[in-house]
Parts: C-alpha cells; sequence; structure tokens
C-alpha cells in the first residue's frame, strides 16, 4: 500500500537536508495527497527540527512526521449503545467501490456475530440487485430487494421493517452511484433518509460515504457536497491497495472532519481494516512497499 512515499523520503534524508531537498520533500506530500495544509506545515517543522538538530536521522526526521501525521487523525468514536436494528447507509459516487464495501461489511460484522439484512436499493441498474444478491448468497444473509427502476425509499422502508421483524441488528443499505453535482440525485438521498427514519427512529444512524482513494484531492469537494444533502457519520476510504495516493485520507479529516472509518484494500471479502491512525501513518511512510 502506498507505494514509494517512505523510501523516497528516506532516500531524500539520507543526505544532508537542504532547501532543496525540503522543496522536494514538499512535492512528495503533493504527490501523496496530503493536501496543500499539511504539505507545507510538515516542511515547515522538518526544517526547524533540522535547523535545531542537523545531525538528525533519516530514521528520526521520519519519526517525527508520522507523529505529526498521527496528530492529525483521530478514530471513530463507537457509540456506547447500538440501535436495533442499526441502519448504515452507504453512498457515493459511480463505481467507486459501495457494493463490494457493503458486501466487506456485512462479512466484518456476520463475524462478530452480528444478524445482518442488505437491502437492495440501487433501483436504478439491474445488474446492481443482481450483484448484491450474489454477496447475500454467499454470505448467507438476508436480502431485500427492489424491482428495477421501483422507488428506493420504498426499498429502504421494507428492508428496516422487514429487519425488525425478523430482529436482525443490522441493516446496511446499498444505493445507487450518482455524481454529486446531480441537484435530483442528492434530493433523493434526503428522501431516503426521511423514509427510514419514518421506519425506525433514529435511522439512518450512520451514513458512510465511499470514496475511491486514487481521485485523490478531487474527493474532498464529492465530500463536501454529500454531506450538505446527506449529513454524513463517517468515510469508506476504498482502492488503497496499491495506491500512492492515501495521504487523500488525512486530508480530508482536516478539511472535514469526519472520521474514517474504513479502509479498502482489494476486492476480497476480507480486504476491509477499520482504520487506525497509528496504523495508518506507518503504512503511509512504510520503507518495505
Ligand atoms: N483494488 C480494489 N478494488 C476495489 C475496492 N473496492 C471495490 N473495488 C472494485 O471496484 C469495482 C467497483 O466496485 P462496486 O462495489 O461495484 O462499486 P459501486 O460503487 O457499487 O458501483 P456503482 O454501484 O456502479 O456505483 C469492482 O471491480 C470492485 O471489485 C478496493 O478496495 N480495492
Ligand atoms: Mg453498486
Amino acid at each position: 500500500m502506498f507505494k514509494y512515499l517512505g523510501n523516497k523520503l528516506r532516500q531524500l534524508f539520507s543526505e544532508k537536508v537542504d532547501e532543496d531537498k525540503l522543496d522536494q520533500m514538499e512535492e512528495l506530500f503533493y504527490q501523496a495527497d496530503l493536501g496543500a495544509r499539511t504539505s507545507q506545515e510538515l516542511v515547515k517543522s522538518v526544517r526547524e527540527l533540522y535547523r535545531q538538530q542537523p545531525h538528525l536521522s533519516a530514521t528520526q526526521i521520519l519519526d517525527n512526521i508520522k507523529k505529526e501525521l498521527e496528530s492529525h487523525l483521530y478514530l471513530y468514536a463507537e457509540p456506547a449503545q447500538h440501535a436495533s436494528p442499526h441502519v448504515i447507509l452507504i453512498v457515493g459516487v459511480n463505481g467507486n467501490g459501495k457494493t463490494t464495501s457493503l458486501a466487506k461489511l456485512a462479512y466484518f460484522y456476520q463475524k462478530q456475530g452480528k444478524s445482518v439484512l442488505l437491502a437492495a436499493a440501487d433501483t436504478f441498474r439491474a445488474a446492481a440487485v443482481e450483484q448484491l444478491a450474489i454477496w447475500s448468497e454467499r454470505l448467507g444473509v438476508d436480502i431485500v430487494k427492489g424491482k428495477h427502476g421501483a422507488d428506493p425509499s420504498a426499498v429502504v422502508f421494507d428492508a428496516i421493517t422487514a429487519a425488525k421483524t425478523r430482529e436482525k441488528d443490522l441493516v446496511l443499505i446499498d444505493t445507487a452511484g450518482r455524481l454529486h453535482t446531480k441537484l435530483d440525485l442528492m434530493q433523493e438521498l434526503e428522501k431516503i433518509r426521511r423514509v427510514a427514519s419514518k421506519a425506525a427512529p433514529g435511522a439512518p444512524h450512520e451514513t458512510l460515504l465511499v470514496l475511491d482513494a486514487t481521485i485523490g484531492q478531487n474527493g474532498i469537494e464529492q465530500a463536501k457536497v454529500f454531506h450538505q444533502h446527506t449529513p454524513l457519520t463517517g468515510l469508506i476510504l476504498t482502492k488503497l491497495d496499491g495506491s500512492a495516493k492515501g495521504g487523500t485520507a488525512l486530508a480530508i479529516q482536516r478539511e472535514l472532519k469526519l472520521p474514517i472509518r474504513f479502509m479498502g484494500v482489494g476486492e476480497g471479502i476480507e480486504d476491509l481494516q477499520i482504520f487506525e491512525p497509528k496504523k495508518f501513518v506507518d503504512q503511509l511512510l512504510d520503507m518495505k512497499n
């Protein structure tokens, strides 16, 4: 994951640090999508550090960078009590990994002994319902499907109602991919939320935006607009495997103050990790990649 950044930084600091090196470092941070603010702050602090202690080793400098990056990240605070059913709505633009992440989440919660019901509320594409149905079969979890072209809110209502009757712990709602710039589609999400809250108080209890990490800084704009229409509780950052752009996670947390809940690190059902700041920064600056 996050190829090169750690290696390149170490290489840079293996020789005497000068202004030219600091410029190159800033460039590396930009490439890793850490965002302008974080990149500039890091350069400033390394410059200061180096001025005070000119004989620091590359490892020591990297440790300092890690500490600073970690200080900008935080863990999602799990609510002490979950509603039953606990409803999680998954939203995002097209093709960023919503349905796959939802299947991974179902598996993740299943392993914790939770009973899960999937709501196939992507009624826009016929194949989308089928995709989720395959996952539900593989995982052995219930699914409530909508007919092609049906109102997604109606599917959500039916799914939550079914989960209540069947005493399920969790409802995971898959929605159609939508561009954040399409107002009618954003309003459709608002309706889904309204209807969900009618089916169960407080639902959806979580709204997670799935974001493809490889799109870098554009993700911030997407997240902002989704957040305006359907208040997000967190993010799932996908396609971090083999990506050099993990820094987006940092920029998003700093700009939007939204926690990252999970990271997608592959196409398999187990390729989902809980986001942990320290682990994330270690991976970001890992030397071995
Ligand atoms: N490498 C990698 N691929 C992923 C990851 N998550 C999803 N994918 C792949 O991305 C592609 C799209 O995934 P979907 O889950 O169908 O995306 P979606 O957001 O549901 O797509 P729409 O419903 O069309 O908007 C699939 O080929 C997935 O296998 C990930 O973390 N890493
Ligand atoms: Mg999908």
